[in-house]
């Protein structure tokens, strides 16, 4: 099958080479981010699909919001997050699909997988990212960009879908690499040609530096990457607190550049809930509202411990003692409960409707868990949208009431009628991690 592509990442790759020089046994990252990815796996399963306008989220003109489109869609002005309605309105003959989020998560297991045969560290990032550890690694492939090339062949040898590369020093650098010539790109920057490359970029191009972020730097007058570097990070750290210090680090390539794999995670413990019903349910309602309020109560605890975390798995248990879990990645690390909840309420549509069996017991968990700001932390988290922010304050304030008058006084209101009958069935729901 002819790559569709070719010609744009031919073009990324020649500017590619003419950047790779580097000291042996500096440290080195490789970022890869698969291209549409929910859409490319629709069209890589459906060839009908090819060359046409693909949008994942649900049916156009209805309430909802696009999940991602692929890039003929994103010609139309469609984008994640926006409406099906102003979708449909853009692209009246689009292909609009709905999410199926099984066949994304194993294929994302798949991609996984087969990173690891380029590194002996691999982190999975989120559902269609990783960061992989090329230091020690490239020469083994002749070269950075050979090395960058062959990952981009193997996934598309073996999973058929493309995806955009990003090589620098830094997992954040290597991250803003692979979105520079998206998609199949792949993007090399090196430590000497930062500032070339990316100071005149606005300073919203640093993963995690959203419109507050971007307001405060513009605030003192920073507008640009090279401004950004520029900045003492005492002024930086005044304004932006912790995250001021990170940010600086980022523009001068040294920030984190450990990859992190599934084993060595210090903190990989899980945090979750699981409640098993006096008897057996086959309403969704009812496990739709004892899994808000099982995501409300994981959530809690991660915020007490100051956790985020981006891994979210569901356990079902059928009446006949069938035990099945399936996991997905979120986009970004979280202790939203709403986060969690949506995640895991595709979960449970794709794992309950698999089966369709009687349920006895249900369970929720976040794992991949760190503590933002330490050492694991990955600076680009910086959580700073502004409903985010909003929730924060909201979140803290709930906490703070449970604090004084106790767990059950507050609740999400579509928790409530989980609440009540668990008041009446006695039971109590049992705490992991
Ligand atoms: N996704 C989601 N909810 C969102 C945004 C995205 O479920 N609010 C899903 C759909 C995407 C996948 O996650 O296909 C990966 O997200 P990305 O942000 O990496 O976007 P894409 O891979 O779709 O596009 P790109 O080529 O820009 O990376
Ligand atoms: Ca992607």
């Amino acid at each position: 099958m002819l790559n569709p592509v070719m010609a744009d990442k031919m073009r990324a790759q020649a500017g590619a080479r003419r950047s790779e020089q580097r000291e042996p046994g500096d440290p080195l990252v490789l970022h890869v981010d698969m291209d549409a990815f929910f859409a490319a796996v629709e069209e890589r399963d459906n060839p009908e699909l090819h060359g046409k306008p693909v949008i994942v989220g649900g049916e156009k003109n209805t309430r909802g919001v696009v999940t991602t489109a692929n890039y003929v869609a994103r010609n139309y002005g469609i984008h994640a997050g926006m409406s099906l309605f102003e979708a449909g309105k853009r692209c009246p003959h689009g292909i609009y699909l709905r999410s199926r989020g099984g066949k994304y998560s194993w294929t994302s297991l798949q991609l996984m997988e087969l990173l690891r045969q380029f590194s002996p560290k691999v982190e999975p990032y989120s559902v269609d990212e990783a960061f992989l550890s090329a230091t020690g690694c490239v020469q083994l492939w002749g070269g950075m960009y050979e090395y960058g090339k062959a990952v981009q062949d193997t996934i598309w040898e073996k999973l058929h879908l493309t995806a955009s590369v990003g090589i620098g020093p830094s997992k954040t650098i290597a991250k803003i690499a692979s979105g520079m010539n998206k998609p199949n790109g792949l993007t090399i920057i090196m430590q000497k040609d930062i500032m070339k490359v990316l100071g005149d970029s606005p300073v919203s191009i640093i993963p995690g530096v959203g419109k507050s972020t971007e307001k405060a730097l513009n605030s003192l007058g920073i507008y640009t990457f090279a401004q950004l570097a520029k900045t003492p990070q005492y002024i930086l750290r005044a304004r932006l607190g912790i995250a001021g210090p990170s940010l600086s680090k980022i523009t001068k390539g040294n920030s984190g550049n450990r990859v992190v794999t599934m084993e060595e995670r210090p903190d990989d413990k899980s945090m979750g809930h699981e409640h098993t019903f006096m008897e057996n349910v086959t309403c969704e309602r009812t496990l739709l509202a004892r899994l808000l309020h099982l995501c409300d109560k994981a959530a809690r605890r991660m915020r007490r411990e100051k956790y985020v975390g981006n891994v979210v798995t569901l356990k079902l248990r059928f009446a006949d003692f069938s035990t099945f879990s399936h996991q997905t990645h979120l986009l970004e690390f979280s202790d939203d409960p709403h986060v969690i909840y949506t995640t895991a309420v595709k979960l449970l549509r794709d794992l309950w409707h698999e089966n369709h069996k009687a349920v006895r017991l249900i369970g929720v968990s976040i794992s991949n868990l760190f503590i933002p700001g330490s050492e694991r932390g990955v600076q680009e988290n910086l959580f700073d949208s502004d409903i985010l922010a909003r929730k924060r304050v909201l979140f803290a304030a709930m906490d703070s009431v449970r604090n004084h008058y106790g767990e059950d006084v507050l609740a999400f209101a579509g928790g409530m009628e989980c609440r009540r009958r668990g008041r009446r069935d006695g039971i109590k729901d049992i705490v992991d991690g």
